[in-house]
């Protein structure tokens, strides 16, 4: 299996997901919109996005919760989605989301306001509607994880979603995290594996 990624990007969550369940894998640095390498990583995944992940017989999957799923079913002994349908819906619903909404609709906003709204003066509106979003999502997933360990009752891919944007919070002063939140972060930051392979991203 390969991933490609960019570093800091949303696939920072798939990358810890990897290193979580500690099967080989191999990761490649794509290439962002705009440089001359980004030709070459549309042969690779047309819509130009990080996550893809290159599969062992040589197809690609794309989309964060797609690839999150493909992982969760591939190794079930690790347990990262439940058996039972209704907590298979319930983490799918997170994970969605985390993604579709508080990342797409949120972060992105804030970050990237030109991609909402073509004229500046328009931004500012923008990234506040953003950043509510964002907090929004931040807040719902404080209220989940109400004391426990994880946003369900045991790990699962919908703590790799929330993962990144809480780790986009700390790194970029965007939104505020709760107490339960931060410790979420600090309980998947402090696993070795994980902390190697984000930091590897930016050496890569
Ligand atoms: N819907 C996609 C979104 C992926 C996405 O927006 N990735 C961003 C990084 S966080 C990206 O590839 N940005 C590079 C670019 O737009 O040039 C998913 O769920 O994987």
């Amino acid at each position: 299996m390969k991933l490609y990624f960019l570093p800091g990007a949303c696939s920072m969550g798939i990358h810890a997901l990897l290193a979580e369940i500690g099967q080989p894998f191999k990761i490649e640095k794509a290439a962002r919109f705009g440089t001359v390498e980004f030709e070459s990583y549309k042969l690779v995944n047309p819509k130009g996005k990080v996550p893809s992940l290159l599969r062992n017989d040589g197809s690609l999957i794309t989309e964060f919760p797609v690839i999150a799923f493909y992982l969760a079913r591939m190794y079930p002994e690790k347990g990262l989605i439940p058996k039972d349908a209704e907590g298979e819906i319930r983490v799918l619903e997170m994970i969605e989301y985390l993604v579709s909404t508080v990342h797409m609709q949120g972060y992105t906003r804030v970050r990237r306001p030109e991609k909402f709204a073509p004229s500046v003066s328009d931004h500012v509106v923008v990234q506040e509607q953003g950043l509510k979003i964002f907090q929004e999502g931040l807040d719902l997933a404080e209220k989940q994880i109400n004391g426990k360990e994880w946003l369900f009752d045991q790990m699962s891919i919908a703590d790799f979603a929330l993962f990144y944007l809480e780790r986009w919070s700390i790194a970029n002063g965007i939104g505020s995290l709760g107490r339960n939140c931060e410790a979420h972060y600090n309980r998947l930051w402090s696993k070795i594996e994980i902390r190697q392979a984000i930091e590897s991203e930016i050496t890569t």
